[in-house]
């Protein structure tokens, strides 16, 4: 197994997190000062972004929570009798789950209900830089299912070793859901599902949430209509970077003089998410502990590339698995082929 080196800088931070002001400070000059200008994703997930995320997930446009929820719903108890399955001269065992970058857990409820059903108790690990959002995790589950151990941890589940927390005789069955993989490169996505794997022994399982490309079905038109709704949530999402750059370094932008934009990038299999100026303009970021003052320039229809999403086929997610550790057993789909849940074994 690779070492976590392997796993870039831009990831250290994780996603969701709330995160120091040096780290904001040097992320931002790094992206802003290169050609084309970015930002990394994580820097959305400030308490406005965070809320605007969750508001996002209920949107009617943005149909990978809502797809996913319902693969859990409908194949909850299938997919914990195949993770519970015996291997080799592994007998039927307990499960205990750990969940990456867990936020508030809102579906995995559905999850800990069938294992409940299944073994009567669990431990659920959920893991998360976020301390608010694994506190909201804990309560939620806590009131609402009988029979669920709730230990959480803060770490950063991209480079630090998980908290596992293995009683005799059971298999840790982790979970990596909600799409999350897909806001990672290529290699990066590999890196940290190889951290995960070393972690893990062979028999444990992953179930991976993955979005899908367009197919007979699901067109481009449905992956740009999540990633630009009516509603405008999605821009004020991708503009609140903004504000936070305002706030955090002092920054002088004019959040509404910059455009969303949603486009899809068909060749790297990726829904893009820039923020387009449409006139010339400059932007004063004061001197910081990254550096001194900078003034940035934009040319009319310069962007920002604040995100990439990347969307999968099935012999993708085969061989990302596949190249991380494990082998692809069981995928489940909504009829119209827009998400698959994917089970998969530890080699
Ligand atoms: C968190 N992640 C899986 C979301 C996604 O779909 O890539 C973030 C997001 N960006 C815009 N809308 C939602």
């Amino acid at each position: 197994m690779p070492t976590t080196a392997a796993v870039s800088d831009s990831l250290y931070e994780s996603l969701f997190a709330p995160s120091p002001a040096d780290a904001v400070a040097a992320e931002v000059r790094a992206g802003l000062t290169s050609t084309p200008k970015t930002l990394s994703p994580w820097l959305f997930y400030d308490e406005n972004g965070s809320r605007l995320f969750e508001r996002i997930t209920e949107l009617p446009e943005y149909y990978l929570t809502r797809i996913e929820r319902g693969l859990f719903h409908t194949h909850a108890d299938e997919i914990i009798k195949h993770a519970s399955e015996p291997t080799g001269n592994d007998p039927a065992p307990m499960l205990t789950l750990i969940e990456l970058g867990a936020g508030t857990a809102t579906k995995t409820g559905i999850l800990l209900a069938a294992i409940v059903r299944r073994q009567r108790t669990v431990v659920y690990q959920p893991v998360d830089v976020s301390e608010t959002a694994l506190a909201e995790a804990t309560e939620n589950i806590r009131s609402n299912i009988p029979g669920v151990t709730v230990r959480c941890q803060v770490a950063d589940y991209t480079t630090q070793a998980l908290p596992l927390n293995r009683l005799p005789n059971t298999r840790t069955l982790a979970l990596y859901i909600g799409s999350s993989i897909g806001n990672f490169s290529p290699d990066d996505a590999c890196s940290v599902l190889r951290n995960l794997r070393a972690q893990l022994l062979p028999g444990d399982r992953l179930l991976l949430g993955t979005d899908l490309v367009p197919g007979e079905s699901k067109t481009v038109a449905h992956l740009l209509g999540a990633y630009n709704d009516a509603s405008g949530t999605t821009a004020a999402f991708n503009r609140n970077v903004l504000v936070r750059l305002n706030r955090e370094l002092g920054a002088n932008f004019h959040p509404e003089n910059f455009e969303h934009k949603a486009r899809w990038n068909a060749s790297e299999s990726r829904i893009e998410m820039h923020l387009i100026s449409p006139i010339a303009q400059q932007v004063h970021i004061p001197a910081n502990s990254a550096g001194s003052a900078l003034t940035l320039k934009f040319a009319p229809g310069e962007t920002i590339h604040t995100e990439n999403s990347h969307k999968f086929t099935p012999g993708r997610i085969r061989s990302l698995l596949h190249a991380s550790g494990f082998t692809l057993t069981h995928t489940w789909t909504d009829p119209e082929r827009f998400f698959a849940v994917n089970l998969a074994t530890a080699i």
